[in-house]
């Protein structure tokens, strides 16, 4: 899943794919990547991150979703507003990421009124907090937990498990401990019976062990991505497509599954 932020104030991107130009001549670089997903963006989730309006946050998305739809690749919305999945659904995007996991008052409607796929990430807090004093008994436990618990709420409203994503959050309310557990323990997350989805492309907890600033990551999200492939994520979401698919290659043909080029 590649990421097409179309936000000036993305923290990896620097503003740069902020116009709606090159959000979509990046967005068509991940295609040539070999990005199975693109998952397209109007509101940083970084601390700190300006709020965004309804209007502005679809005025940003749902002329780039309508510009890439039809290309091949299902297009992901990754908004927590559900007046915005509404228009992102409409313009023809397949999936909602919502790193709120539907908790807005209407978003589990909005998603259960269209057949959308959806993606429910942990956190704990909001944005603006959420790494102020980050705390947990087990974080694994917790963040199992409350997966489940927004699995059978979006059951109740008719959305069936076959549409679900399941996302530990890495960088969302959790220390570099916290997040190093999580990904250690991945598999108890795959336990749940969906599809684990994990971002980690380019986050502080690379930049803790390795010492890089966020544009020298690279080397360390796609070891990370590998890791999590590793432990059983199905849906790796990052900023370098081509990188990563290498990596990939290299693990799955140690697993005997590639393919010789
Ligand atoms: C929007 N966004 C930023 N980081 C993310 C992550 O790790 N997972 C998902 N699903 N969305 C994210």
């Amino acid at each position: 899943m590649g990421i097409v932020n179309v936000t000036p104030d993305s923290f990896s991107d620097g503003g740069q794919h902020a116009s709606r130009d090159s959000a979509l001549a990046h967005a068509l670089r991940l295609i040539d990547e070999g990005a199975d997903i693109l998952d397209i963006g109007g509101e940083s989730t970084r601390p700190g991150a300006a709020a965004v309006s309804q209007a502005e946050e679809i005025d940003r998305v749902v002329p780039l979703i309508a510009a890439l739809a039809g290309r091949g690749v299902p297009l992901s919305v990754d908004t927590s507003k559900p007046e915005v999945m509404r228009a992102a659904l409409a313009a023809g995007a397949a999936i909602v990421n919502d790193v709120y996991a539907l908790r807005a008052p209407g978003a589990v409607e909005e998603v259960a009124a269209s057949g959308c796929g959806v993606v429910l990430m942990h956190m704990q807090g909001v944005p603006r907090t959420m790494q102020v004093a980050p705390h947990y008994d087990d974080v694994v436990a917790e963040v199992s937990a409350f997966l489940k618990e927004r699995l059978v709420a979006l059951g109740d409203a008719g959305v069936t498990p076959d549409r679900v994503a399941l996302d530990p959050g890495f960088g969302f309310g959790k220390t570099v401990e916290h997040n190093f557990r999580l990904l250690r323990e991945l598999p108890r997350l795959g336990a749940l019976g969906c599809p684990v989805l994990v971002g980690l492309s380019r986050k502080s907890m690379l930049g803790a062990v390795t010492g890089r600033a966020v544009g020298e990551r690279v080397t360390a999200s796609v070891v990370g991505a590998v890791l999590a492939a590793g432990r059983g994520a199905r849906v790796l979401r990052v900023h370098d497509v081509a990188a990563t698919r290498d990596g990939l290659r290299v693990w799955e043909a140690m697993q005997g599954q590639g393919e010789t080029k």
